[in-house]
């Protein structure tokens, strides 16, 4: 989790390598729409990068998780277009996402695009165009390295499409260390309370995948209750569950905050405690606790600051539970049918 920013600097390395490739793919009328494909984590990362190519691209896409893509693609690809195909996987192996990049290709023709960490897998091997950062490897079968890794690879080829933020985003690796630091002790704090007994993760818009991720981290290494939700849905029957052993974080976006403050607000009044994370300070009535970094990214581009602190609640709360972090219950680090 504390060596992320390495993997950070490699994938901003791999992207800048890839840059003409990148322009001329945004570029190609080749295709209608994007579908954002990977499963578990990689899931989630396709819900946090299809948003954004959507907004920064100004194209249609839409995270789907790889099975559903392979057992119901009538239900993901409508009649008459012809998507781009955004794959990432971790590994480059798993059955659902291979077997479905497959399918794609026989009934759709491509093209595909993959972010991965293993230059030798077989997804790297079926795409037209592959951003592979061995560095974001790691020994746990949880993702975390891995996971921003990926992350900043997509937002930082995203960025390239206009060439706007992308120098920019070459900062993150130092801010990154400089956060981790700074709020190390907080995250170990929060992590080590034995009161805490549930865990919701707020985000929306870009922030929602993320907010997922972070929910399973909690999940998978520490096997407590945690769950996500969009910041308004979370007032629409969840809030039920809050008491005075709840924890709430939000992830505060940059155009809706003052309702996310809202709900915050209304889950402390509730006896819920609040950790908000945010570019700039929020009012103490909506946050017990706060991480604050003024980064000067917009969120289309700072989204990988959030991580590594949060991945460390897990992993804190892992130790308390007497759980191995990176070994979590019945699971491996490649699922394959
Ligand atoms: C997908 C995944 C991981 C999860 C576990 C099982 O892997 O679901 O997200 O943490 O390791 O596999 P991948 O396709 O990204 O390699």
């Amino acid at each position: 989790i504390l060596t992320q920013p390495l993997a950070w600097q490699a994938a901003l390395d791999v992207v800048a390598a890839n840059q003409e490739a990148i322009q001329v793919l945004w570029k190609s009328k080749d295709y209608t729409d994007i579908v954002v494909t990977g499963c578990g984590s990689t899931h989630y990362l396709s819900q946090a990068v299809a948003p954004l190519l959507q907004r920064q691209l100004g194209i249609r896409a839409r995270p789907v998780p790889a099975s559903e893509l392979l057992l119901f693609p009538e239900t993901v690809i409508a009649p008459g277009s012809h998507p781009l195909l955004f794959t990432i996987s971790r590994s480059g192996q798993t059955t659902e996402t291979i077997r479905a990049t497959r399918m794609f290709e026989q009934r759709y023709g491509g093209p595909v695009i993959t972010i991965g960490c293993y230059p030798e897998a077989e997804l790297v091997a079926l795409s037209d165009l592959a951003l592979v950062i061995p560095e974001g490897q790691e020994q746990s079968v949880v993702q975390t390295r891995s996971f921003s890794a990926m992350l900043l690879a997509a937002q930082a080829a995203i960025a390239l499409a206009h060439n706007a933020h992308f120098q920019a985003m070459r900062n993150l690796p130092e801010l990154g260390k400089r956060l981790i630091d700074a709020y190390h002790d907080l995250a170990k704090q929060l992590g080590s309370d034995a009161q805490f007994e549930r865990f919701y993760f707020l985000g929306s818009g870009l922030q929602y995948g993320l907010a997922s991720e972070l929910n399973l981290k909690m999940k998978e290494m520490s096997l407590s209750v945690s769950e996500a939700f969009h910041f308004m849905e979370f007032r629409h029957g969840p809030m039920s569950m809050v008491n005075e052993h709840t924890l709430v974080v939000g992830l505060l976006s940059d155009t809706a905050s003052a309702h996310e403050l809202a709900v915050l607000r209304e889950m402390r009044a509730l006896g819920g405690r609040t950790l908000v994370l945010s570019e700039d300070h929020v009012p103490t009535e909506a946050a017990d606790f706060q991480i604050n970094f003024s980064s000067g990214l917009a969120e289309n581009n700072r989204a990988v600051l959030y991580l590594p602190l949060l991945q460390l609640l897990g992993y804190y709360r892992a130790r308390i539970n007497g759980q191995h972090p990176d070994h979590p219950h019945n699971l491996t680090a490649v699922i394959v049918l």
